[in-house]
């Protein structure tokens, strides 16, 4: 083999099949010239759950695996920091961006930059309202799906009678809303069981257990479960039962969605009664996504992860094979 070509196959291997652009042979029967790498753009929203570190965590991971330069941009909660981040990968001139977007409305200038831009949009575990043609596809768990399948074991678990008190993800985030509606249609299906509070905590532990105190005074005892849009806000309401002394657990039934691994040791301890998982190893997925959308193949608008629920019974035996 000529040195060159021997180099030429070399880097062609160490970039993976995504990492770097294929080198065509030259018109000369030459080797080709030095691959490129492949460069992502990931707008992410923050970090204000162990549910968004495991997603970033898996993201990265997944860069580096297939020898992707990943340009990482921490929104700290703001969709305008996200907004910039876009503008900037554009103006960039990546290969294509995956975003995380923290409300479901205005990305329509952003998105249709990137269109023009030709850069494809990987949307990741939040819809947008926006139209089709302005991102490739859309990789999230069925959240309204989600919803309904913990109003089902809340009904089925206490023979369909139960004060409720709400706790809501981010204020217009797509898993806010959705989680909110899969729950309030089956619940409407329950007539004794009502929702006494529903209130945001931000998808973050801290202000789900501020919430969670204000409605513990104002309601003093006056309600029997307590449904909170993530694990973060179901720990922090925990926490504020406990120091009430309302025993989450038995007195007050405590559900919620993403089931990491803190949420599994809860359950274990009795604090919290029932887990809707919610996928947050996007990685493979969002960079399978854009490996073929560069390749040509068609990709689906929409591709849904699929998850389950865990009563507090299975939890002991699932904890030691939970991946997040
Ligand atoms: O459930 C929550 C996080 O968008 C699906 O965001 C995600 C949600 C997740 O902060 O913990």
């Amino acid at each position: 083999m000529h040195r060159l070509t021997r180099l030429v196959a070399l880097v062609g291997l160490g970039c993976g099949l995504l990492g770097c652009e294929k080198s065509a042979p030259t018109a000369t029967g030459g080797a080709a010239p030095p691959a490129r790498q492949v460069v992502v753009g990931f707008s992410q929203i923050g970090a204000e759950s162990g549910w968004r570190a495991a997603e970033t965590g898996s993201i990265l991971a997944e860069a580096k695996k297939r020898g992707v330069e990943l340009k990482f941009a921490d929104g700290q909660g703001k969709q305008a920091n996200q907004v910039q981040a876009i503008e900037q990968f554009v103006a960039q001139g990546v290969d294509a961006i995956i975003l995380a977007p923290v409300v479901g409305t205005g990305w329509d200038a952003p998105l249709a930059k990137a269109k023009r831009a030709g850069i494809p949009v990987v949307l990741v575990d939040r819809a947008v309202e926006t139209d089709p043609s302005n991102y490739a596809t859309l990789i999230q768990s069925d959240h309204v799906e989600a919803g309904r399948a913990v109003a089902r074991w809340l009904i089925e678990k206490t023979g369909g009678k139960a004060v409720v008190v709400q706790l809501e993800g981010t204020v217009g985030s797509g898993p806010a809303i959705d989680r909110k509606k899969g729950f309030e249609e089956v619940i409407a299906t329950a007539p004794g069981i009502t929702i006494l509070r529903s209130q945001s905590g931000d998808f973050k532990k801290m202000t789900g257990k501020q919430v969670m105190e204000g409605i513990i005074r104002a309601e003093k005892g006056a309600f029997t479960a307590v449904y909170a849009h993530n694990d973060d806000m179901a720990l922090g309401a925990i926490q504020a039962l406990q120091e009430a002394g309302l025993s989450p657990g038995e007195k007050v039934l405590v559900m919620s969605i993403d089931g990491g691994r803190e949420a599994f040791e809860a359950m274990v301890a009795g604090t919290l009664n029932c887990v809707m998982e919610c996928n947050p190893l996007l990685g493979p997925p969002a960079f399978d996504a854009i490996e073929a959308i560069r390749a040509g193949a068609a990709v689906p608008k929409s591709i849904s992860q699929t998850d389950r629920l865990f009563d507090r019974s299975e939890a002991a035996a699932a904890l030691p094979s939970r991946a997040y």
